[in-house]
């Protein structure tokens, strides 16, 4: 089946397009209502530089939702289920994000710049809407908007020599989620130890879109030293390490889930001082105890061609009993590997578990997250 997608003015271009397309990006996701590159035609070479060099990566589409006033460090403890109150200036967190039935609506990291000032970094989902509309129904003195703000990531083994290149060595001393407002050739942007890879890294919060690509260009001048390659978030690499994907792994739309079941419980703090929305229906959830679980899959037969659909799972007598929400071949592990949910009563070594892969049966098993073969 070979089709295109529609682009219509609805969907917003990144500030790094005109970058991206000179470079030969070839097919583009939509996030956030933002066009998001997806690869730029050698997923094999982009895998290869994450792993063992250096990529950069338009990830314009994790939009910053700031909210800043007297009452932001008040919205923030009760829009995210973790206690941040402790969370010092120039550190950021990852901070789930729930509906008033617990359900997980994003997965955003949070960067505190001001003690009356935060960005949310949001994944696939609507926060302004949702943020803006909570603060006025409390009645909270707060602005809530969307900055001028473009995040370009620069992952891999060679990132961090990259980036000492570009701004100092002093970018070793940074924390994970730790940054620090700066400028690169007078372009200002928030600098941070940070990126959705476990291969270490940075991401540039360009604080001037008129500078998108002039920025891009100066940060692959640098990188031809290390070989450094465009490149995508990357779904082979997230998936053999494990980090969770709002929307790939469940939205609200479309398997929902609360945080126990897709692995952040850890990041559910009933202890804190302040309600946060949800929490009654999160405490009832752990009480009553969750009907399933995240786990790992490996998947049985030759190379499967990177997932477009989830699949569901099923037993020996044909009942759905989980889901895989993602899969990809992994170099890595020399395996088909996915991840999804299973109901609580499935055992961890079942062997009757299959799923359907264009019309074929495959048999798949539970591996544990992160994979450790
Ligand atoms: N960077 C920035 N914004 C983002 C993402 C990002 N917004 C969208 C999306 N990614 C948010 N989701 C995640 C998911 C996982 C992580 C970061 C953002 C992550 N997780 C680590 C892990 O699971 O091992 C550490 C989590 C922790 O501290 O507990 O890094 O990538 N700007």
């Amino acid at each position: 089946m070979t089709f295109q997608i529609g682009i219509g003015p609805n969907i917003r271009k990144s500030v790094y397009f005109d970058a991206v397309t000179a470079d030969g990006v070839s097919s583009f996701s939509v996030y956030n209502h933002m066009l998001i590159p997806a690869h730029f035609g050698d997923p094999q070479a982009e895998y290869d530089s994450l792993m063992t060099g250096v990529a950069m990566w338009d990830v314009a589409a994790q939009r910053q939702v700031e909210i800043s006033g007297p009452d932001a460090a008040q919205l923030i403890q009760y829009l995210t289920t973790r206690d941040v109150s402790k969370t010092k200036i120039g550190q950021g967190r990852y901070v789930p994000i729930c509906n008033h039935d617990g359900i997980l609506i994003n997965d955003p990291v949070l960067l505190k710049l001001a003690s009356d000032q935060f960005w949310l970094s949001i994944a696939d989902s609507d926060i302004e809407l949702w943020a803006s509309a909570i603060a006025a129904e409390r009645g909270l003195d707060v602005q809530v908007f969307e900055p001028d703000v473009s995040p370009l990531a620069i992952q891999g083994p060679k990132a961090e020599a990259l980036v000492s290149d570009l701004f100092g060595p002093k970018v070793k001393e940074f924390r994970y989620f730790g940054f620090e407002q700066t400028e690169l050739q007078g372009i200002p942007l928030i600098l941070a130890r940070s990126g959705w890879s476990k291969q270490g890294g940075f991401e540039l919060y360009l604080q001037d879109g008129s500078c998108g690509v002039e920025l891009w260009n100066i940060v692959k001048a640098a990188g031809a030293a290390y070989g450094i390659r465009p490149g995508a978030p990357n779904d082979i690499e997230r998936l053999e390490s494990g980090l969770v994907s709002y929307g790939a792994d469940g939205r609200i739309q479309a398997n929902p889930c609360n945080p126990f079941e897709i692995s952040l419980g850890k990041l559910v703090d009933f202890d804190k001082a302040d309600d946060f929305v949800g929490r009654e229906a999160l405490l009832k959830i752990k009480k009553e105890g969750v009907k399933r679980r995240r786990v790992g899959y490996v998947i049985s037969g030759a190379p499967i061609q990177a997932c477009q659909h989830s699949l569901e799972v099923r037993d020996a007598l044909g009942q759905i009993v989980g889901i895989l929400s993602d899969f990809v071949y992994s170099p890595r592990f020399s395996r088909n590997i996915g991840v999804g949910m299973i109901a609580m009563e499935v055992e961890d070594d079942a062997s009757d578990l299959v799923i359907l892969l264009g019309g074929a049966p495959r048999q798949i098993t539970i591996a544990e997250q992160p994979f450790n073969f």
